[in-house]
């Protein structure tokens, strides 16, 4: 039976918090558990709730070094959208697409998922020709996606420069209404929630330190809370990947890179989509707080830091400003940094590694956060099943020995 409260006591619990229930119970590790998910970001938090949900496989752990949702996850610009190039890309984005439009109501947590629409710019002839290209290869793919002139883009921003007499007029774009944001930090909330009340451990500050393998087969993992075993592990850790994988002996194709964002003060309602440009390294929406969030491109060099430098923030300020002149006088009020894990053809790798029982999901770079419900749900079926979901196959760790890559350079070059 629900409790009654009065008002009195309603407001007495909403100040003291006394009478909060816990969204995630604080987890110690057992001993063992039959899978080990590393990190706590949105792709891990989510592939242990498909785990549990779709595959029945309850006895799992996500071992997070920080607090869940403290990497990428909460730092990114939340931009969502299916419109890659290629089949294999667009399936899986596109995949993930339509498990966001349910997102909020199977987590029982509203993730704010919210379709205003993604332009993303062309500048140049050959931009509207790579443009046109990738929304008829949308369109076959069943994939929402138009191609829009500069008159119709002025018509629906009425506040951004189509002037001519720019270092990069707008020629048109590409537009996929479906596209939009979502709540970042909500979306681990709501999927570490979900997880748990199926049993899931959710085990924060906890970082792992080795891999144990022995005879080719991963046994569990070393960790500031102590030793634990597992039959399968998953490593999920985004920017550290390489780190992981280097306990277990593995070489990963992926360079990790710090890419920045930063929000400005709360304003009024002014910009109701999303805009994107390849050429200026910008991107830019309005969250519902108000607040003017904004990316750039991601610094040359390799690091783990979690931040960048100045000059990265001063070209994307300035591109942003050129599309958007009336920001001009708008405060910045924070800025930060998070760090990427790059493949060399801006697609992820999915897949099983040479030690048995251990796989990885990594290389998502700057555009990860819109395959987060996709990604874990193919994760969850690969490791479940020993076999990669057949979105996965495309996206085997052995395509950088065949060949076989996946170009998605265009799609994926905002940030790049
Ligand atoms: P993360 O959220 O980074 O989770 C990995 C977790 O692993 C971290 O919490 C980390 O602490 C943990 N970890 C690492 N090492 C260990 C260890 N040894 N032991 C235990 N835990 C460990 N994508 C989009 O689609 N749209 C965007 O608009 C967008 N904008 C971006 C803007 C910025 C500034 C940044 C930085 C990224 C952006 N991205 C965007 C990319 C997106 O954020 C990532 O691809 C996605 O969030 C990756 O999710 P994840 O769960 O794999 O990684
Ligand atoms: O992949 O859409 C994207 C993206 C936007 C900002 C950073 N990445």
């Amino acid at each position: 039976m629900q409790k009654k409260y009065s008002w009195y006591s309603l407001l007495k619990a909403g100040l003291s918090n006394q009478e909060w229930d816990k969204a995630i119970p604080l987890c110690k590790p057992k001993p063992k558990y039959d899978v080990i998910i590393i990190g706590g970001g949105g792709h891990g938090l989510a592939t242990a709730y498909y785990l549990a949900k779709e595959c029945g496989i309850t006895n799992v752990a996500v071992v997070e070094k920080g607090y869940i949702g403290g990497g990428n996850t909460g730092r990114n610009t939340t931009i969502i959208r299916s419109n890659y190039l290629r089949d294999e890309a667009s399936s899986l984005y596109e995949h993930s697409m339509r498990l966001w439009e349910g997102l909020s109501e199977d987590l029982n947590f509203n993730v704010m998922f919210s379709q205003r629409g993604v332009y993303n710019l062309g500048h140049t002839l050959q931009d509207m020709r790579d443009i046109e290209r990738r929304v008829n290869a949308n369109v076959l793919n069943g994939v929402d996606a138009v191609v829009v002139d500069h008159k119709e883009i002025k018509e629906q921003i009425p506040i951004i420069n189509t002037s001519k007499n720019v270092r990069y007029p707008i020629m048109g774009a590409s537009f996929q209404a479906r596209a939009g944001v979502a709540r970042h930090d909500g979306v681990a909330w709501g999927f570490a929630r979900a997880a748990s009340n199926l049993g899931v451990d959710i085990i924060q500050n906890c970082e792992v330190i080795d891999i144990e393998v022995e005879e080719g087969r991963v046994k569990g993992v070393k960790t500031t809370q102590g030793d634990i075993f597992a039959d399968q592990i998953g490593c999920v850790s985004a920017g550290h990947s390489s780190v992981i994988a280097k306990m277990a002996g593995l070489r990963l194709p992926v360079e990790s890179h710090p890419l920045q964002a930063f929000v400005s003060e709360a304003m009024k309602p002014i910009l109701h989509t999303v805009v994107m440009s390849n050429a200026v390294h910008g991107y830019v929406s309005q969250s519902d707080k108000g607040d003017l969030v904004i990316g750039a491109g991601i610094d040359g060099y390799n690091s783990y830091a979690q931040r960048g430098s100045a000059k990265i923030v001063e070209h994307c300020a300035a591109a942003i400003l050129e599309l958007f002149p009336i920001f001009s006088r708008v405060r910045m009020n924070r800025q930060w940094g998070g760090i990427v894990d790059v493949c060399p053809d801006a697609c992820p790798v999915i897949s099983p590694t040479k030690v048995e029982g251990l796989y990885f999901n990594c290389g998502w770079g700057t555009g990860g956060f819109k395959a987060t419900p996709g990604s874990g749900n193919v994760f969850a079926h690969t490791i479940a099943q020993d076999k990669q979901h057949e979105l996965a196959v495309p996206f085997h760790i052995d395509r950088f020995t065949t060949g076989a890559l996946i170009d998605e350079h265009g799609a994926a070059g905002v940030a790049h």
